[in-house]
């Protein structure tokens, strides 16, 4: 097992499309038990592959408060949303330092492969819904920020980038 280095904003690395997995091979098992220890090290409620700059669809969860409930996504798809989302704070380990609120499905479908390559088939909402979502959008290359839908000026007169001018 070893603790992998995670990618930071702005590091366009972020932004790869993944691939799907296409055998889970000894490679991907000990791929799983890293990323498992690099979340848990880095108190993160999830993780997905692109994060440690490995660009196939692969992402770990654990939402549970004792974090001893690790969930392994494998090929991972959201394969229906409900219409109605709801607004929760994010933060993610590739952009640290800022929290942001963001619009999620309150509802998902999704699907994938375990580690024993046994078919998930699932609903989740709620919070467990946002991180399925905040993981998926990394897989496409996509960081919560780019879905902040307000923001809030704290009163600067200046212009924020000069350099813009
Ligand atoms: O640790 C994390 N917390 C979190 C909080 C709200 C919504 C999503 C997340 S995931 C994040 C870890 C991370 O960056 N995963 O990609
Ligand atoms: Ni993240």
């Amino acid at each position: 097992m070893a603790l992998l280095p995670i990618l930071c904003f702005p590091d366009p690395r972020l932004h790869k499309v993944a691939q799907p997995v296409q055998a889970v091979d000894a490679r991907i098992q000990a791929l799983i038990a890293d990323m498992l220890e690099t979340m848990y090290d880095a108190h993160g409620i999830g993780l997905a592959a692109t994060q440690i700059d490995v660009h196939e669809r692969l992402i770990v969860i654990d939402v549970s408060e004792e974090r001893d409930q690790p969930l392994v996504l494998i090929n991972p798809e959201i394969t229906w949303s409900s219409p109605d989302r709801h607004k929760g704070e994010e933060g993610c380990l590739s952009v640290p330092g800022l929290r942001g609120v963001v619009p999620r499905h309150q509802r998902i479908r999704y699907t994938g492969f375990d580690p024993q390559g046994q078919p998930i088939d699932r609903v989740a909402e709620g919070f467990h819904a946002r991180v399925v979502q905040h993981e998926c959008d990394h897989l496409i290359g996509k960081l919560y920020p780019m879905r902040v839908t307000d923001f809030t000026q704290f009163g600067f007169t200046e212009v924020l980038f000069p350099e813009l001018d």
